[in-house]
């Protein structure tokens, strides 16, 4: 697992993402770059955006569940997925972690601009998993002005999720401004959240971190 580990963050770190960036650095001062990364990423950068509406948004994410406010650029990603079962309404899939990551085309010039990035990912999944720790790395890397939130999932989602999740945060550890946090605890402050209120509020606990920072 630490060879692992070891061996993932030195691929990460020879990927070459430097026609990603500009020569510009960025100062604190900057204008806020929301970058929503998976659905639970998305949805969280949804609901700042219907708080704030003052920075740029991005998000990137499967076209299933598309439904993005105008003005919110939006990065079609299709994560690899194996099927596990079907059901008689719908097959079920896992996500692929063996695979590569490949970055989309769209993403070219992203972080080319004078901004702090802001990524917001959902811990768990194949899509806001490789992309925040690579997109980190990469930032990182670069000493761009940067800040990325992470949040571990829920215990009800089931152990195959959260070692996901583990063993991205034991890698992204290293990396500066990458902050985590446990959906669990969530569940403290709101004792009778029901199964469906679950979300909103992990939604609305980044938009609070983000308020309390004083990035908003
Ligand atoms: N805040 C928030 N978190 C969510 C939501 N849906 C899922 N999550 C969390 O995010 C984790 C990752 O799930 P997704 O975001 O759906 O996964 P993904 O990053 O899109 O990954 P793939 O679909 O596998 O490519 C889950 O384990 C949940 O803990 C949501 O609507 N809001
Ligand atoms: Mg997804």
């Amino acid at each position: 697992m630490e060879n692992k580990s070891n061996s993932r963050i030195k691929a990460l770190q020879e990927l070459n993402f430097e026609h990603w960036l500009g020569n510009i650095k960025i100062n604190t001062k900057n204008e806020a770059h929301i970058i929503g990364l998976g659905s639970g990423g998305t949805n969280a950068a949804k609901y700042i955006w219907n708080q704030w509406e003052k920075g740029r948004f991005t998000m990137i994410n499967d076209l299933d569940n598309a439904d993005i406010p105008d003005g919110i650029n939006l990065i079609p990603f299709q994560s690899p997925k194996i099927r596990m079962f079907s059901g008689k309404q719908r097959d079920f899939y896992i996500p692929d972690m063996e695979q590569a990551l490949e970055m989309p085309d769209e993403l070219t010039g992203l972080f080319r601009e004078n901004c702090r990035f802001v990524l917001l990912a959902g811990l768990g999944g194949y899509t806001g998993t490789m992309m925040a720790e690579a997109l980190s790395l990469m930032l990182h890397k670069e000493q761009k002005d940067f800040l990325t939130i992470c949040s571990m999932p829920f215990s009800f989602e089931g152990r195959n999720r959260l070692t996901i999740a583990r063993e991205a945060m034991e890698r992204m550890k290293v990396i500066h401004n990458c902050h985590f946090f446990e959906l669990d605890m969530l569940r403290n402050d709101h004792v009778n959240m029901a199964l469906s209120e679950a979300f909103p509020v992990a939604d609305s606990h980044f938009y609070k971190i983000l308020q309390e920072s004083g990035l908003l």
